[in-house]
């Protein structure tokens, strides 16, 4: 048996809190090994990165998620009983819900739902101060995912809830009042979102028909049951904040374009341009920067051990920063796409493997079109100024923005 290299430290959770995205990254690049043991929340643990060990990652056989995330995500970010925690024929059936509300039909309706937003506020940019792109688009997103998904969200609440969705995402990692801010709003969305289950299956609130509201609420598992209440509101949830979520990832690309303006034009010009550049967006940028799994079954693999139970770490971040997979990784290269295969294992900031056998993210499809949709929005239907302001992404924060995410002035729309 290969011996594995190990972290010494006697427990590595604070160094990961505070090294952030390059935590596990730094190590391997420390040990000379994709492969390193630590021992994380007081527990032994093995941190991966790279495409063999993301294809091992994905192995259902090999893995499972049941017990994986940390209490503290589940406590803000995924809450407790939904689809991220499930296993087997369970996993199968929630995660099919899940990919039936994301028809093709379905995601152009979101996408035409966001331009329409979008434009529409242009106008009142237009005779505003500074617009803080984060805020901005945390609240529109917010107004668009209630509309798609069939959650009615009268215009006082907007406020309210985009705050709530945007403090469940801010809240995983860190310590202190941003966390407990982040458990009190999942608990008041749960909350909320409960009730509303509960009002659709009394018929008093009317979902539209193949709406996130009306999927959830109606579906039935392997035995013919409900979703318990609570559970379907965490569901629910798993579809409005990621949605919300989005935000972080539009920033990003307004980031991309303004320090890589020659990329406006061709973006603009060519959808194939606009995909690639998307896809850097998403291979560059810090987002989620890794997945949790447990040792289903004990194996070997590349001379190494891997103990039932024992929890497994899967560098997202790192994985698509590695240098044999990206040449020069830190360069934001959107031609680096131009004849290349997306290949499920390579390319994994939202997971990686099979959407429907694993737990890849439900909401890949969206993410990317609404990301397009931004690029064209930000290219095309307006002008702005980005004042001279802090942008420097911080790698120690999970997640990672710029200060205050992004302030855009003189805006003018081009309609
Ligand atoms: C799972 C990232 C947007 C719904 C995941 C996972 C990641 C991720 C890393 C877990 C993969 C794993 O455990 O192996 C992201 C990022 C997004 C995003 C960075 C950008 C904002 C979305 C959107 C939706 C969504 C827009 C839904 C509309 C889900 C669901 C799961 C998931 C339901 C659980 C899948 C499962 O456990 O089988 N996402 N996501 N996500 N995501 Fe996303
Ligand atoms: C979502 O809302 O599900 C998608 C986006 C959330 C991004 C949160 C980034 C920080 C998460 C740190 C979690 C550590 C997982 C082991």
């Amino acid at each position: 048996m290969a011996s594995m290299p190990a972290d010494r430290s006697p427990d590595s959770t604070l160094a990961l809190l505070r090294s952030g995205y390059r935590f596990i990254g730094e190590r391997c690049e420390r040990y000379g090994s994709d492969i390193f043991r630590t021992r994380i929340l007081l527990a032994p643990a093995i941190c991966l990165r790279g495409r063999p060990a993301a294809e091992l990652f994905y192995d259902n056989e090999r893995f499972e998620r049941a017990n994986a995330m940390p209490l503290r995500v589940q406590r803000t970010l995924t809450g407790r009983g939904g689809v991220q925690g499930l296993d087997g024929p369970e996993h199968r059936d929630r995660k099919a819900m899940f990919m039936s509300i994301m028809t093709p039909t379905a995601i152009r309706r979101l996408g035409e739902l966001f331009d329409d937003e979008w434009q529409t506020r242009i106008p009142a940019w237009e005779g505003a101060g500074p617009v803080l792109l984060y805020d901005e688009l945390g609240r529109l997103l917010t107004r668009v995912v209630c509309a798609w998904a069939g959650v009615p969200l009268p215009a006082s609440q907007v406020e309210r809830r985009a705050v709530e969705l945007h403090a469940m995402i801010e809240a995983p990692a860190v310590v202190g009042p941003r966390h407990w801010r982040g458990w009190l709003a999942r608990h008041r969305a749960e909350r909320w979102l409960a009730a509303l289950i509960e009002r659709t299956r009394a018929g008093f609130s009317p979902a539209p028909t193949g709406s996130a509201l009306a999927v959830i609420a109606e579906h039935r598992d392997r035995r013919g049951k409900l979703l318990p209440r609570r559970i379907a509101a965490v569901e629910l949830l798993n579809v409005l904040r990621p949605v919300v979520a989005v935000d972080q990832y539009l920033v990003f690309a307004a980031l991309a374009l303004h320090d890589h303006p020659a990329w406006r034009e061709r973006v603009r010009d060519d959808d194939e341009t606009a995909e690639q550049f998307v896809q850097e967006v998403r291979r560059y940028y810090p987002f989620f920067p890794m997945a949790a799994a447990r040792v289903r079954h004990p194996f070997d693999w590349q001379g190494h051990h891997f103990p039932r139970g024992r929890r497994v770490l899967l560098d997202l971040y790192g994985t698509n920063h590695h240098p044999s997979l990206w040449p020069q990784p830190e360069l934001f290269r959107p031609d680096r796409f131009t004849g290349r295969r997306v290949d499920p294992f390579e390319l994994i900031p939202q997971g990686g493997g099979d959407h429907w056998a694993g737990h890849r993210c439900a909401g890949e499809w969206i993410t990317i079109d609404l990301m397009k949709r931004a690029v064209a929005n930000l290219t095309t239907a307006m002008r702005y100024d980005i004042p001279a302001q802090n942008l420097a992404l911080d790698l120690h924060r999970m997640p990672a923005l710029p200060p205050i995410g992004l302030t855009l002035t003189n805006i003018r729309g081009t309609a």
